[in-house]
């Protein structure tokens, strides 16, 4: 096989470059311990009731701490009845200096929960369960928005937190 040279030029490039690019992953993986956000668990999408997403809500663990379970569906948040009516966006109160870890799954399609200028956006998958923690640590209202277009009634998927 005759290769021109100039062809030999780009082969050796692309080479360089796919090396560079493995051994920076790599060294990510291995030496920045960069991973992708995993679930922390997996559950059945069917059989939600023997869950603790079967009362979605909010639990004080202790001081300024908190849980939140919190149920994706089309197209709405569930965080429980402190949280407002059922199927209406959802208002979650805290007060200024909590910190809430948000346990979120999905009982039908790919949905998304991003918390306005705080650094949360967790996909929510059904199946899994996804988990973040924020340190709420100065008063304002911030919108939790559904960044997974979900169907029909995507737009209306939100909800907010009231940090008091
Ligand atoms: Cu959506």
């Amino acid at each position: 096989m005759v290769l021109n040279r100039l062809e030999k030029y780009w082969l050796t490039a692309v080479a360089v470059a796919l090396g560079a690019y493995t051994a920076a992953l790599i060294a990510g993986a291995l030496v920045f311990g960069i991973h992708l956000p995993s679930p922390v668990g997996r559950i059945d999408p069917q059989k939600l009731d023997s869950t603790a997403f079967a009362q979605p809500g909010i639990h004080n663990i202790g001081g300024n701490r908190y849980e939140a379970y919190i149920l994706a569906k089309m197209w709405a948040y569930d965080a429980g009845p402190d949280a407002g009516p059922v199927g209406a966006p959802p208002t979650l109160r805290f007060p200024v200096g909590s910190e809430v870890t948000f346990y979120v799954t999905s009982k039908d399609v790919i949905h998304g929960f991003y918390i306005e200028e705080h650094s949360l956006s967790l996909e929510v998958v059904p199946g899994q369960i996804a988990r973040g923690t924020i340190n709420f640590n100065r008063p304002g209202t911030f919108h939790i928005i559904c960044h997974e277009f979900c169907g029909a009634g995507h737009q209306i998927m939100y909800g907010q937190i009231v940090i008091e």
